[in-house]
């Protein structure tokens, strides 16, 4: 199948491109266009080019499959080349997501026609990119340069009508690409279209205005992108040959691999073993619990255009709950995501009441309520009594064992692991715990939900913590452990934010809540190891009852917007040193994340080696998705493959001198530097 068609009727020649999914400029593509509008030169009779895409977007962008590919000429800034210098004009019509390359050709053509929902952008700086195909050349000839630059630095897309009225779209129209493109191009040939040379449009750009963005670029991506931009004062030629040397030096850059491999882990973890079975109905769901988590869980699906039941056992709080997701909805108005008037209309799809019998029509529910498998157990065992058949009844159990839950009913086989994490209705993470009697249909009907919610959903197999939390609980350790050691908390925090973290490990549990480790700690403390190093810094702290930002103290001082180390941590941590017998010791901030990220990548190794987690990419995928994970690192194994796993591996070796309980080299770590290959080697397998 060619992926460019050309069809001509008397003066005009419709070029189609059909390339699906998305119509990536592929060499296909790129190849098609050349040929055509060398055909469409080469036909005396045609005097206007419309080109349009086929299918349910113009081209989204270059195809990133082919990065790091050896290069295919033509390559895409030829194309761009040759498309604005067609001595025919050619007009060019855009639909749905317009983006990075996709943009490009469009701004090489000499009109642009967009059909109404059409959103267009330049998102390659989420790459770790610039645009590379004369976006930052073109771009600032056909709009204002404050426009542009937004464009260009914040890879977020502009809607059709903001297009129109900054002057990047000639008009507007509604109907099927085909039509819209033939009637433009009639409507170059009787004049009411104006075609213009792009390249031979004055720069809009300023120097204040690139002052003002250089002042808030974060990053070597955004001022790279910049420094691109900034080319387009220069004569046209001058300016594609910066913006190209700034793109190939970007290609080779590792924030582009890792958020290269954070684009396609997103995409990645769909694809799982049960992805054939048939999903079944989720037209309607209940949710038991109506506290953070509960009322987080049914605002995604009330957002989602899900009827929501939520259940709550004591009646004083039945009507908190609701007002907790009036709460939630009122952020979404905020945030422009609904308009006042669907928010009533989704709230009264919401039933809340004490009634479990409200459940027995559901076709899914999902239980939130307190980590005790006691209470776990008694609401299941309702739950088999009242839900029909078919139905799907998961636990958001952040650790309890799957299994377990799933015995306390006769449909063991309905039952499934649905761990969201808070805020429910923000955080894109849901991770999917498939016990050992889980049908394969619940497992695909669980991934069809997480994608109605607009959720990432990634598969676990059942352990303490699943994916996340069980890694989480690893790599913490080594953060208590450096502290002890002689590492200032605060240190270890402003090291990890530097890495690339949105706030460090401690400042993350005092937002969290110092009592939920606290609990877990003493939870695991009967089965701890005598072997294994324990710190009680922590213990000490939750003794005070400072549990973090909740209680206004913890490791911590807050003061509203403000905090401030607490300074009995120093007094605490000198403490045990004394009573342990440790001289404390200084830490670089480099030792503190090589240490962190080396806990981290053990822990992920071994949760992937033990088949928890279907692959490395799927570990990633969780840190980025659900722990705030640094994107231009692409997750932690992507991490390790960029470090190299021989220096992870010798790093843990040589941890392992002062502690060889905790630092234990995972097999296949071990395995994989044995046999020269990195953990995308097993995502390839896959
Ligand atoms: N290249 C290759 N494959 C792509 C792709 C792309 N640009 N975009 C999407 N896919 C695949 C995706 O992996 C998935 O495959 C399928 O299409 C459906 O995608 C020179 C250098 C367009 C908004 O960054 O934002 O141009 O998993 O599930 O939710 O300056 O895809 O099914 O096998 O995401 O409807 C710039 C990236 C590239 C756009 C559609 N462009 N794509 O979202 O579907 S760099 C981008 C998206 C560039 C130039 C530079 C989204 C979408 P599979 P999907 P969706």
């Amino acid at each position: 199948m060619t992926a460019v068609h050309i069809t001509i009727e008397g003066a005009i020649a419709l070029v189609a491109i059909d390339n699906p999914p998305v119509n990536a400029a592929g060499f296909d593509v790129r190849a098609g266009l050349v040929a055509a509008v060398q055909t469409a030169a080469d036909n005396d009779a045609v005097k206007v080019i419309g080109l349009y895409a086929a299918g349910r977007t113009f081209v989204a962008g270059a195809d990133i499959r082919e990065f790091g590919q050896p290069p295919k000429l033509p390559l895409l800034p030829e194309v761009c080349d040759v498309l604005e210098a067609s001595a025919k004009p050619i007009v060019c019509v855009l639909h749905g997501t317009t983006l990075g390359g996709g943009l490009e050709l469009a701004l090489s053509c000499q009109a642009r026609v967009g059909i109404k929902g059409l959103k267009l952008g330049l998102p390659e700086v989420n790459l770790g990119l610039l645009p590379g195909a004369g976006g930052t050349q073109r771009l600032p000839r056909l709009v204002d340069g404050a426009t542009a630059l937004g464009m260009i630095t914040s890879g977020k897309p502009i809607t059709a009508q903001a297009a129109l009225e900054a002057g990047l779209l000639d008009d507007l129209q509604d109907g099927a690409p085909e039509d819209v493109a033939r009637q433009a191009a009639r409507q170059v040939l009787d004049g009411t279209l104006t075609p213009r040379v792009t390249a031979a449009q004055p720069n809009r750009l300023t120097q204040e205005q690139l002052d003002s963005f250089r002042a808030k670029a974060k990053g070597e991506v955004m001022v790279r992108a910049l420094k691109a931009a900034e080319a387009s004062s220069l004569p046209m030629a001058e300016g594609l040959a910066i913006e190209r040397a700034l793109f190939v030096e970007a290609l080779q850059s590792d924030a582009h691999k890792g958020m290269k491999h954070a684009f396609f882990a997103e995409r990645a973890v769909a694809h799982i073993p049960e992805a054939q079975a048939e999903a079944r109905d989720l037209a309607t769901a209940g949710v038991i619990g109506g506290g953070t988590m509960g009322s987080g869980i049914a605002t995604a699906m009330l957002l989602a255009g899900m009827p929501v039941t939520l259940i709550e056992m004591q009646a004083d709080r039945v009507e908190f709950a609701r007002e907790t997701i009036a709460r939630n909805l009122d952020g979404a108005v905020k945030r422009g995501k609904m308009s006042a008037e669907q928010r009533e209309a989704t709230l009264a799809t919401l039933t809340c009441t004490t009634d479990m019998g409200a459940l027995a029509d559901v076709d899914l529910v999902i239980e939130a309520v307190f980590e005790s498998m006691d209470v776990k157990r008694d609401v299941f065992g309702q739950l088999d009594q009242i839900c029909k058949a078919g139905a799907i009844l998961a636990s958001n159990t952040s650790y309890l064992d799957v299994n377990e839950i799933a015995a306390c009913t006769k449909r063991p086989q309905d039952v499934i692991g649905l761990h969201f994490f808070s805020p429910a209705h923000v955080m894109r993470l849901l991770e999917v715990v498939v016990a050992k009697d889980t049908a394969p249909e619940v497992v695909a009907t669980s991934f069809k939900l997480a994608k109605k919610l607009r959720k990432i959903a990634v598969r676990s197999e059942v352990c303490d913590g699943f994916i996340g939390n069980r890694i989480l609980a690893y790599y913490r350790k080594s953060t208590a452990y450096m502290q002890l050691d002689g590492a200032p908390f605060e240190q270890i925090d402003s090291a990890l934010e530097a890495f690339g973290f949105a706030m460090g490990p401690f400042a993350v549990s005092d937002l969290a809540g110092q009592d939920i480790g606290w609990a877990t700690r003493k939870r695991l403390a009967p089965t701890r190891p005598e072997e294994e190093r324990y710190v009680e810094i922590a213990d000490r702290v939750c003794e005070q009852g400072w549990f973090g930002r909740k209680s206004g103290k913890g490791f911590y001082v807050y003061d509203g917007k403000t905090r401030s180390v607490n300074p009995a941590i120093a007094e605490f941590a000198d403490a045990e040193r004394a009573a342990k017998g440790i001289t404390a010791r200084s830490f670089n901030d480099q030792e503190i994340v090589d240490c962190y990220m080396a806990a981290m990548v053990a822990e992920a190794a071994r949760v992937v080696e033990e088949k928890i987690a279907l692959r490395p990419i799927d570990v990633d995928a969780v840190f980025l998705f659900g722990y705030g994970f640094p994107r231009h690192w692409g997750g932690p194994l992507q991490y390790a493959d960029i470090t190299g796993l021989d220096v992870i591996l010798s790093r843990i070796e040589n941890y392992a001198k002062e502690d060889a309980h905790y630092w234990q080299v995972p097999a296949l770590l071990r395995e994989l530097v044995a046999a020269g290959k990195s953990f995308n080697d097993l995502n390839k397998n896959h």
